[in-house]
């Protein structure tokens, strides 16, 4: 049985839309950051870094939602990181991408839009989100090219980079960014949404 700590936000969507589709079994304990809970001495001794997604898994804990992801597949044998050396390594290279670049920079506009506004942290950066609209265009130019001779970013078949992917680009709709002008994209994403295991990890937030 697997313990997840998370919050309404992508870091923790990845690892739930993950645990889902993997068939783990887990429970859900959900941190409230907008209370500060991350900061408190219980969550602390869970995790140095003081942040969510943190699993834990036979009296072990880890942070990082990629690392979550990996493992959660890695334990429950799933199809959805490939055994195969060169197949797993195109997954890892996806989900490294989405990290370092399209979800970067589109967590930039989720920051700007949602976050600060909510936690209290100031005025927006307007030269930032002019930055990271720049930037989340041309990506998603780049991924709505990918997209026209497969249905999934890596290997042909639906993996954890398609899941990890889907919660940074969900953050589209929180920032009114639309997928209008990246038709591939679009149906990809709806192509995942419709998924079961999509609904029943949202229902296990506080709605
Ligand atoms: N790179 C980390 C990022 C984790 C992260 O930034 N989590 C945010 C929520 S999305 C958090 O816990 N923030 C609370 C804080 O920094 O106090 C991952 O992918 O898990």
């Amino acid at each position: 049985m697997f313990r997840l700590y998370g919050f309404y936000t992508q870091n923790s969507l990845k690892t739930l839309y993950v645990l889902e589709e993997c068939g783990g079994e887990y429970e859900f304990e959900f941190v409230n950051l907008s209370k500060g809970e991350q900061r408190s001495d219980a969550f602390r001794e869970k995790t140095p870094v003081g942040k969510v997604p943190v699993l834990e898994h036979e009296g072990e804990t880890l942070f990082e939602s990629g690392a979550i992801c990996r493992y959660v597949a890695n334990v429950t044998d799933s199809a959805l990181y490939p055994a195969d050396k060169m197949q797993r390594a195109q997954v890892d290279q996806w989900m490294d991408f989405f990290s370092c670049h399209l979800g970067r920079w589109l967590t930039k506009l989720y920051f700007e839009a949602v976050i600060k506004p909510n936690f209290d942290l100031g005025g927006p950066d307007e030269s930032g989100i002019e930055e990271a609209k720049k930037f989340a265009a041309q990506q998603l130019r780049m991924l709505n090219r990918l997209l026209e001779n497969t249905d999934w970013v890596a290997n042909d078949s639906l993996s954890i980079a398609d899941l990890f992917a889907f919660a940074y680009v969900e953050q589209c709709r929180a920032v009114d960014f639309s997928l209008a002008e990246y038709p591939n994209v679009q149906a990809w994403f709806e192509r995942i949404e419709s998924r079961d295991s999509i609904a029943k990890a949202r229902a296990r937030l506080p709605q």
